[in-house]
């Protein structure tokens, strides 16, 4: 087969279907990252909108623009749709594109996920547009503070569409999170050692890694406000047990992280793009990535410096000064390793290279007025002033935009296989810059001179005229600068000529393939030596296109790749990818329909969208069974490896595992508001405690045993060959029980619209209550797959996720029970 002929067989069995029907049942994350980008993109724009808008109206004293109803709705929709539908998307578009081909592979780990998350973002976002267009925005800040946010202070129904909503996008940030982890862990090329892994992998797998810790808490925090405000449960209410810095925890659990959500993904493409510029290697690629890693483990423990003028003890403003300006130190030690590169190199100033000087200037000042604000006396005095808007926009806009508009352009050659021929972005680059800089370095100053921040209008007398002018004068600067970016890129993706391939003769996988991408990537997938592959090897691009790597003959139809041994890369198995499809975008209008309904009050249709969310996992799942036992495929290279399906631990136990430290910081996070409240808020204890009814707890206990090994049995009598009939019965009696015992809890719950105690208890039961359902389900679905012949000793990977799930409900439902049942006694 020659290289063509190779070309057109791998299309025919990739390519998704043809114009825009296709985008609706793509699963390919060529089309899915594209979308992921364009989508993020068009929210930028509207958050620039937004911003413009805010600007304007500060322009002048007494501006007559927008009232103050208005107002509040225009930057906060600003700062959530920057922070919420254009950050952490542009990310998420940016590993789903590129990590496939950075890393060797042919796709994700989970291509229907990625679709699904790329819908529930589309979907969520345009909520909350559509919010915007009939002036009901959220309008509390883009941290919606209780007690502002709560139902008698904001009565209507904006912060609703910021707390469904919201929960509704984070979806795909979780879906992505797990997707990018197990993508990056398994789905490299062979060869490629965690040590030989590009610099860009570290960074997006750290920040996944984040994303399923960090994002958690806000998730806990917006059902608990959504509860309260539509129930009545009075989890922030001080009078009643509550506290409202319950929720600003929460927040800033996530808050922060995200901050480092958002730059560790800039930072990997400076550490991708710089060195190419420089024409050079990394320096201190293992510095890098250990500063990476701390800094991922110092942003949470840093959340309380959101909160020093909240009256905390003094010990704890010590503390948290202390280690936010430790943060410098890590940081401080990439940006060196960065200098240092670039003082090896020699730099190129290529217009990507422009971005990177751009971050450099302004994400250093952002980190030194960060520093400023650590120090607990001087924000005192800078807290919630245009000294901190000022402070954040370096930081993000340094840290974020510039990087990202360096990824653009260095990318954009790959993304539409053209050659750059205007120069327009070299000037957008200059106004953006010198439209950034006076926009915001006059903000710090009229923080200083007292500006709060959030402020509709101010007086002659206040004196900030002058400067406000100039500031809203260098933002529409700012504005015109990207929309020539703008210009600049639709010229070149629409009419720029063929370009070559590699015009940067940069190091990395992603450019040994045709440009723009095939939708199978490489026509066969490398052996990776090295971190520089095609510098090493430049007739590597042609080896692969003759089908001299693994996986070189298209079989059957099927969209294969291979997974790897985590550590070493040494080849696993064979995985086959699911086709095109369209229940990822049904599934995703379904879980929308769930989202609108507690939105709009119709609770009838909530349970028909849990049903009709559950039955399409079903299917979605089902479809992965097979009737025979797959043999050991050949892949090429005189190598062998099993199926997928018939490991322990296949790609699907993987992501459970994931998502299962999603759900553990979930439920971390809320025993953490139990005992919150419980030592904190002021209204305890609780007129009345629990009544422990013996009964549910060692029914549920006993449940939780007999949950779990009933699962182990049932895994041991399938590996003996025998029907696991005996262990699905014990393990589905177990979860039942279980679930009667958390039931029972939330029924017996005291009061929970009288005070925060039972209105935790009942959610803490219903948690539980949930995931045991949940593991019955699965206990369900795994006999009937045992029924249809779906199961075998070989094929025995179903046994081993159900076994986590229910392994997961039994451990958390037993802390459920215990934890209630103890307060229970207390008195
Ligand atoms: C495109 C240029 C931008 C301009 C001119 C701009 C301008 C502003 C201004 C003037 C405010 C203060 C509103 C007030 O306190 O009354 C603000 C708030 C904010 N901006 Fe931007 N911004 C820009 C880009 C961004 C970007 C890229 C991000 C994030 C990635 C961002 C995130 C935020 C956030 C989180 C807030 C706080 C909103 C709140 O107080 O609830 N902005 N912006
Ligand atoms: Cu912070």
């Amino acid at each position: 087969m020659n290289a063509l002929e190779r070309h057109r067989r791998l299309s025919a069995i990739w390519a998704s279907e043809p114009g825009f029907r296709g985008w609706f049942s793509t699963v390919n994350h060529n089309d899915l990252g594209r979308m992921f980008l364009v989508t993020a993109f068009f929210f930028f724009l509207v958050g620039g909108l937004l911003a413009m808008l805010i600007r304007a109206q500060l322009a002048t004293p007494h501006s007559a623009f927008a009232g103050p109803e208005i107002y509040n709705q225009i930057f906060t929709m600003h700062g959530v749709v920057m922070m919420f539908l254009f950050a952490i998307p542009t990310f998420e578009g940016l590993a789903i594109y590129l990590l496939p081909k950075i890393l060797g592979t042919r796709d994700l780990a989970f291509p229907r996920l990625t679709a699904y998350g790329y819908w529930c973002y589309a979907f969520g976002g345009t909520m909350l547009l559509v919010s915007m267009l009939f002036g009901i925005a959220p309008d509390s800040g883009w941290f919606m503070y209780p007690p502002l946010s709560d139902a008698i202070h904001s009565p209507g129904i904006n912060t609703d569409f910021w707390l469904i909503g919201i929960t509704f996008v984070e979806i795909s940030a979780i879906a992505a999170a797990v997707e990018i982890t197990v993508s990056i862990l398994k789905y490299r090329a062979p060869g490629m050692s965690l040590d030989k892994m590009p610099i860009f992998g570290w960074y997006a797998l750290i920040t996944a890694l984040m994303i399923l810790t960090g994002f958690p808490p806000l998730i806990l925090g917006s059902v608990l406000l959504e509860v309260e405000r539509a129930f009545g449960l009075p989890f922030f209410q001080a009078d009643m047990g509550g506290d409202s810095l319950l929720w600003q925890h929460l927040f800033w659990l996530f808050g922060h992280p995200e901050v480092y959500i958002i730059f560790l993904p800039a930072a990997g493409v400076i550490s991708t793009v710089l060195p190419v510029m420089c024409r050079t290697t990394l320096l201190g690629y293992g510095w890098i990535v250990a500063a990476a890693v701390a800094l991922a483990f110092l942003s949470f423990g840093l959340w309380v410096h959101h909160m020093f003028t909240t009256g905390i003890p003094h010990m704890g403003l010590a503390f948290f000064s202390a280690a936010s300006t430790l943060v410098a130190v890590p940081t401080g030690v990439q940006i060196f390793a960065w200098i240092g590169t670039m003082w090896r190199g020699r730099p190129e100033l290529h217009l990507p290279m422009l971005h990177i000087l751009g971050f450099f200037v302004t994400f250093v000042i952002g980190g030194l007025t960060g520093v400023m604000v650590a120090v607990v006396p001087f924000d005192w005095q800078a807290h919630d002033t245009a000294f901190i808007t000022a402070h954040l926009h370096y930081v993000l806009f340094g840290g974020f935009v510039f990087p990202i508009f360096a990824g653009i352009y260095y990318w954009l050659p790959h993304f539409t296989g053209r050659r750059r021929f205007f120069r327009l972005g070299e000037i957008a680059f200059a106004l953006v810059f010198v439209g950034f800089h006076v926009t915001f370095l006059a903000m710090h100053w009229v923080g200083l001179l007292g500006q709060r921040r959030r402020i509709s209008t101010y007086t002659p007398e206040d004196g900030w005229t002058a400067i406000n002018l100039i500031s809203s004068v260098g933002s529409f600067i700012l504005a015109f600068g990207i929309a020539m970016i703008l210009l600049d890129v639709l010229l070149h993706a629409l009419s720029a000529g063929r370009g070559r391939r590699n015009p940067w003769k940069a190091p990395s996988l992603e450019w040994a393939m045709m440009t723009p991408a095939p939708a199978y990537n490489f026509a066969s997938l490398p052996h990776v030596t090295s971190r520089a592959p095609l510098e090493n090897d430049p007739g590597l691009p042609l080896h692969l296109a003759t089908g001299g790597g693994y996986l070189g003959t298209p079989r059957d139809g099927r969209r294969e790749t291979l997974t790897v041994d985590i550590a070493s890369g040494r080849p696993e198995m064979l995985v086959v990818y699911p086709a095109n499809t369209r229940l990822p975008i049904v599934m995703a209008a379904i879980t929308g329909l769930f989202f609108l309904s507690l939105l709009l009050k119709f609770y009838w249709t909530v349970p028909l969208a849990l049903v009709g969310v559950a039955a399409l996992a079903w299917r979605w799942v089902w479809g992965l069974g097979m009737q025979e036992d797959p043999v050991p495929q050949p892949i090429g290279c005189g190598l062998e490896v099993p199926h997928a399906a018939a490991v322990e631990r296949g790609p699907g136990w993987w992501g459970s595992a994931f998502l299962l430290t999603a759900n553990a910081t979930f439920f971390g996070s809320l025993l953490f508001g139990f005992a919150f409240l419980w030592t904190v808020a002021p209204g305890w204890p609780p007129p009345e405690w629990l009544t422990p009814s013996w009964g549910a707890l060692i029914l549920g206990l006993v449940g939780v045993a007999a949950g779990s090994l009933g699962m182990r049995l049932a895994m041991r009598q399938n590996r003996r060959g025998a029907a696991p009939s005996m262990g699905l019965a014990l393990a589905l009696a177990g979860t039942l029980a279980l679930a009667y015992g958390c039931a029972s809890l939330m029924l017996r719950a005291p009061a929970p619209t009288e005070h925060a105690y039972g209105a935790t208890l009942l959610v803490l039961g219903g948690y539980g209550l949930f995931h045991a359902a949940l593991a019955a389900l699965m206990v369900v679905f795994t006999a009937a797959q045992v029924r249809r012949g779906f199961t075998s000793r070989t094929r025995r990977s179903v046994f081993s996720i159900t076994c986590l799930w229910t392994d997961y409900a039994g451990f958390t439902g037993s802390i459920v029970l215990l934890a209630a049942h103890l307060s229970g006694l207390s008195p």
